[in-house]
């Protein structure tokens, strides 16, 4: 094959992934911790990638526009790794669409590395799926090992230096469930989920705790998954984003993701359980707060969250598939 084309949706970390196991380096791109998401419906990434013979450099076009330096640097290097398995030394144009409104502020890296592992591998004639798709766009972005899988997704640590054994797994479950976004800013973010992990590992006093503290989250939360039980989802969700915003509140100097509209946001959820709805809150790196609840009860947590003050919008996401091969050209 010579052109592919390959989509893949975002996803939504429950129980996060922040810091990484390989000395911060981006080699192998390990995390620190192991990591439970929920790949959506409503956002993704579709991403053409066509072999260029006569190219001398790889072309980025996203969103209709040529992305110059760092931006198809990064592609550059992920595709070196693509290049390396096929053993072929080509170039590559890389065309990228982003169903990922700026606005709605949720990451694109996690769509945007799976549909590019995905749409690459099969450019280059490779069939690389499931696990072996995991552990390569894992090495384009952590999040992106994800994706690969639709539904709750488990991303394992690993002990390896190799990174062999760090890869996402789907998780069996009837869970049903709803995430509302609730955009609380606008803007792009002051710091990068990348150097931000970075600099909490380094200077926070509480990153140690994060880490010693996260394997009992992963398991409760994957015990939660596997049993359908929304509230314990639910709590433990918000017990890890928490933690993971005070390895930022607390590193040296400080930073926050959060605007007041994130806390107002916050409190409304809390009100909500108070009311008896039962709602829980995730933030990542940025300011906006996603809501899981019940299917049943998606409607009336996102009219609520929506009268919050300085809240700019909100979208009701479901669980989405994993992703895939739309087409081919030899
Ligand atoms: C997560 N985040 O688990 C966490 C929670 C943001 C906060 O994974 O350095 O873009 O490329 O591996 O995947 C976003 O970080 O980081 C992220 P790199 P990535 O979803």
């Amino acid at each position: 094959m010579s052109r592919a084309t390959a989509y893949a949706h975002t996803n939504i970390a429950l129980v996060k992934y922040w810091g990484k196991r390989d000395d911060g380096g981006r080699a192998l791109n390990l995390p620190a911790v192991g990591s439970l998401s929920l790949t959506l419906d409503r956002f993704g990434t579709e991403t053409t990638v066509e072999l260029a013979p006569e190219g001398r450099q790889d072309v980025l076009v996203l969103d209709g526009v040529e992305r110059p330096g760092a931006e198809v640097a990064r592609v550059s290097a992920f595709l070196d790794l693509v290049r390396q398995q096929a053993g072929r030394q080509l170039y590559a144009r890389v065309t990228s669409r982003n169903d990922v409104p700026t606005a709605a502020g949720l990451a694109s890296s996690a769509s945007a590395f799976c549909a590019l592992a995905a749409a690459a591998t099969a450019a280059f004639g490779l069939r690389v799926e499931g696990g072996r798709l995991s552990i390569l766009a894992r090495r384009g972005s952590g999040s992106a090992a994800r994706s690969v899988y639709g539904g709750f997704v488990l991303l394992q640590r690993g002990s390896r230096d190799d990174g062999e054994d760090c890869f996402a797994e789907p998780i069996a479950s009837s869970l049903d469930a709803r995430l509302v976004v609730v955009r609380c800013g606008s803007g792009p973010k002051d710091v990068g989920s990348t150097s931000g992990m970075g600099h909490s590992q380094r200077t926070s006093p509480y990153f140690p705790a994060w880490v010693e503290t996260h394997a009992r989250d992963l398991s409760d939360g994957h015990a939660a998954v596997v049993a359908g039980d929304l509230p314990r989802l639910g709590e433990v969700m918000e017990h890890s984003t928490l933690k993971m915003h005070a390895t930022t509140f607390s590193a040296r100097p400080p930073f926050f993701y959060w605007t007041p509209t994130t806390l107002a946001a916050l409190q409304e959820v809390k009100a909500l359980r108070g009311r008896g709805t039962g709602a829980w809150a995730t933030m990542d790196a940025g300011p906006h707060v996603k809501v899981l609840c019940a299917p049943a009860d998606a409607n009336a947590v996102a009219a609520a969250l929506g009268t919050v003050p300085g809240v700019l919008g909100v979208d009701i996401a479901a669980p989405g598939p994993g992703a895939r091969v739309l087409e081919t050209h030899a």
